[in-house]
């Protein structure tokens, strides 16, 4: 079927059909649940021919494809995003109104899809889409979590964690399982060399645990232009002849632990196995069914480089290079040095963090015990690494710096970075950071290999789909074009002076604000008014990311307000979503503490409502949806250096929020696009925050005791201001005071508060803001995951559309 000729009678008709023969149901009785099952079979149907073809012609083409391995990706719903994407979302949004159902209703029947913790594995997620509606040819590679990312609850002003089934009673209505393209993963046992047959080394396996990886794809649909790449998910099953191996079901349980759950932890890493298995499962299955496709075509296997990229996101599929080695060696015959080069031309790495504690380092004990065999062939190549640097006559420092094994521990970044031809760094100023400090040794060694891709976003779902008015206000000013080719926005420039089109794009923000307003009311109780301006954080809670300088900035308001009730301020709602790690002390307490002082303000009358704070629960990407469009203020507030890129800044500029930022990560690109007039920016540079540490001479007690309104401020914490927040004010107050602030809040405290003070006298004037805000979203255009995607299909996977 051809969608250009659907109509919406034609698709009532299918609709229908598909219910009564599936559901055994009619349309006033289904639930919202039954209707949105059933409308994404009709679109399965729709759609299910061009995904075959994509595929045949992939092959029959013999096309370059490039395979990006992540162990998170984070799309959350689909179904809007496929009906747009397929041109027919108007249609079928038409075609509901003529039958009488909610489509809100019916969309949000769908579970958020949430196999990833926050930046990283939305980024996979915006990459997929991209990728189909470049037309590249880029395959994603992950594992079918069965939990998601846990739910957040509130409890107390506690976070209290929930698994996230997320497959519920509907299961996933998109995936396919592919039985076809089953393969078998070996753990566990132990490995020795024998000569064989042919006088070589092979390797001879004992013991070994098998397990078989069951795939299950995913479409993603291209904007309008019918492409469908696959986002491949991998299972774990048992395979049944080794059944006997597992009589009870604990032993079962234990091998579905495997694919079970999403590991919540981010920006921390911690080396635990069952972690270790699911990065090789998924990193071996995917080269596995890789190697079988290619060698289908007949070619010659030490060339599979000119066919194949195989993407390393961040360390967790870092395995990768050392895995196709023994695949192409062991499996395939290949002789080391021909296996060596052409695993260095398909690898290629990306790196989203400079934090020291999240870059993994496996204990080399456990690594060997769960993967004896790749744990050999690491070795070899850390040694062969080595003795190469030294014929160079490399210094030995350094080259003891930057081999793979050492001090018992393998250290995966290394290994990606010897073992791929690209690395690259997800922002300007984190690639300069990446150069110069944290991997300055391996710049050193290759400077050829680095290089910047700074991220992106997937405009369609922050403008068409989560901000309709806006999109409408922005055909009506410029016309539809910039659907299409989102630099088309640059043309609002022509009417930042335009007091018409400023008057619509702020009555559009309005809307926006009185939907969240509402849903504010409904799940916390608060009352808040869109007259305030919506100050808004939304991220995941760490202490690089400085929620807490935002509640600093808070409790200075509360006590201005306090101390004159007739403070002349702009009313404030001061906005957080923010799941913590579960075993992140620190930043639970800040969660535990928000939620303490918002009870305070949100309850105390003699602030008229001046100041309002909310904490949204369970924050996701379908909470993000409705948060992002309803903000003023877009809250980057990170020490700078710390922030790789940040994606949400993005986000909310492209939906008319002013960025109120330090100059850290994407924010500075930011700047560079919307110009110094359009954005806030404060605080200490990347340069003083290196200055600090070099010369130590930051000293938080001194800052503190020097600035009387500063210690108004944090005693705050300490002297029962805050009720049922004792424990968790005095940890906050240590970390400030007795741990010497270690991401230099204090420091920076006085500048957030005139920078906030001067968001305070840009809203007064609607028409400044009004202008600013048309100007963010005018330069927007440059932060679209289609141009980031490009340039890694261009310059990093050499892929061709
Ligand atoms: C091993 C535990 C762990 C898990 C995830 C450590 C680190 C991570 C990620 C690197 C954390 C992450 O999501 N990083 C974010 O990546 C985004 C996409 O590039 C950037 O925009 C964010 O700045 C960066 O924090």
């Amino acid at each position: 079927m051809t969608l250009e000729n659907l109509t919406k009678e034609q698709f009532i008709r299918d609709f229908k059909d598909t219910l009564h023969e599936e559901q055994l149901i009619k349309v006033p009785a289904a639930t919202p649940a039954e209707l949105f099952t059933t409308l994404a079979k009709v679109i399965r149907k729709y759609y299910t021919d061009s995904w075959l073809e994509r595929n045949r012609k992939l092959s029959e083409e013999q096309q370059k494809i490039a395979y990006y391995f992540s162990i998170e990706f984070l799309p959350g719903r689909m179904l809007e995003t496929n009906l747009l994407n397929l041109g027919i979302l108007d249609l079928v949004k038409a075609g509901f109104a003529d039958l009488d159902v909610d489509f809100e209703a019916v969309k949000n029947a769908e579970h958020d899809m949430a196999l990833g913790n926050g930046g990283l594995g939305r980024l996979a997620a915006a990459f997929m889409d991209s990728l189909a509606t470049t037309g590249y040819p880029g395959f994603g590679n992950g594992l079918r979590y069965k939990y998601g990312l846990f739910k957040q609850r509130i409890v107390d002003g506690y976070q209290v964690e929930l698994p996230d089934s997320w497959f519920g009673s509907i299961g996933n209505v998109w995936e396919v399982r592919k039985d076809h393209d089953v393969v078998d993963i070996k753990l566990f046992g132990d490995v020795y060399l024998a000569i064989d047959e042919n006088g070589k080394f092979s390797p001879v396996y004992k013991d070994a645990q098998v397990l078989r990886a069951v795939p299950y794809d995913v479409p993603q649909i291209g904007f309008e232009n019918g492409n469908i790449n696959n986002l491949r998910l991998w299972d774990v099953e048992i395979p049944e002849e080794y059944e006997l191996n597992y009589p009870t079901l604990a032993d079962r349980r234990a091998v579905q632990d495997i694919t079970a759950i999403l590991y919540p932890d981010d920006s921390n890493y911690e080396g635990k196995q069952l972690r270790l298995v699911q990065e090789y499962f998924m990193t071996s299955a995917g080269l596995q069914t890789i190697i079988k496709s290619y060698l289908k075509q007949g070619l010659p296997l030490e060339n599979i480089h000119e066919k194949v990229s195989v993407h390393i996101n961040d360390t967790h599929p870092a395995v990768a290079p050392a895995e196709f080695m023994r695949l192409l060696v062991d499996e395939y015959g290949l002789e080391w040095d021909a296996a060596w080069s052409t695993t260095v031309q398909t690898m290629s790495y990306t790196n989203h963090t400079i934090l020291s504690e999240a870059l993994e380092k496996w204990d080399a004990g456990l690594f060997k015990k769960v993967l004896p065999r790749v744990y050999q062939i690491i070795l070899e190549i850390d040694n062969r690494f080595v003795a190469g640097l030294a014929q160079e006559g490399r210094d030995a420092d350094l080259i003891e710096r930057t081999r793979i094994v050492k001090n018992g521990q393998i250290h995966m970044a290394n290994l990606a970075i010897i073992g791929g031809h690209s690395v690259n760094g997800v922002a300007k100023l984190h690639t300069e950071l990446l150069k110069e400090d944290t991997l300055h040794d391996f710049y050193v060694l290759y400077p050829e290999k680095f290089n910047n891709k700074t991220n992106g976003i997937v405009q369609r779902r922050w403008t068409q789909i989560a901000a309709p008015e806006l999109s409408a206000a922005i055909d009506e000013t410029i016309g539809k074009e910039w659907r299409k080719d989102i630099h088309q926005l640059k043309k609002l420039e022509a009417f930042a002076d335009d007091d018409a089109v400023l008057a619509n794009f702020y009555q559009v923000k309005q809307e926006a604000k009185a939907r969240l307003a509402k849903y504010i009311l409904e799940t916390t109780g608060v009352e808040v008014s869109t007259d305030a301006i919506f100050d808004v954080q939304v991220k995941r809670l760490h202490a690089y990311k400085r929620q807490l300088l935002n509640v600093l900035h808070i409790i200075k308001l509360y006590w201005d307000l306090k101390d004159n009730p007739d403070k002349d301020m702009v009313p404030r709602v001061f906005i957080f979503g923010a799941k913590a790690a579960p075993g992140y002390h620190f930043a639970k307490s800040v969660i535990k503490l928000i939620n303490e002082l918002a009870n305070l303000i949100n309850n105390d009358a003699s602030l008229q409502s001046k100041l309002k704070v909310v904490f949204l629960e369970n924050y996701n990407v379908s909470l993000a949806e409705l948060i992002v469009p309803a903000a003023n203020v877009s809250e980057q507030i990170s020490t700078a250096s710390k922030e790789a890129s940040g994606t949400s800044n993005m986000k909310f500029m492209m939906t008319g929020a002013i960025t109120l930022a330090t100059l850290d990560g994407a924010n500075i690109e930011i700047k560079d696009e919307c110009g110094d007039d359009n954005i806030v920016i404060f605080g200490l540079t990347k340069d003083e925050v290196y200055d600090h540490y070099a010369k130590h001479d930051y000293y938080s007690r001194g800052v503190y005791e020097n600035n009387p309104v500063l210690k108004r401020v944090v005693d705050t914490f300490i002297n029962g201001t805050i009720p049922n927040s004792q424990s968790e004010g005095s940890e906050i107050y240590d970390a400030l005071i007795t741990q010497n602030d270690e991401y230099f809040l204090l420091a920076d405290f006085d500048a957030y508060v005139s920078a906030q003070e001067r968001i305070d006298s840009l809203y007064r004037d609607q028409r400044t803001w009004s202008r600013m805000s048309l100007m963010n979203i005018a330069t927007s255009g440059k932060f679209t995951s289609d141009d980031t995607i490009t340039e890694y299909a261009e310059e990093i996977w050499n892929l061709k559309k």
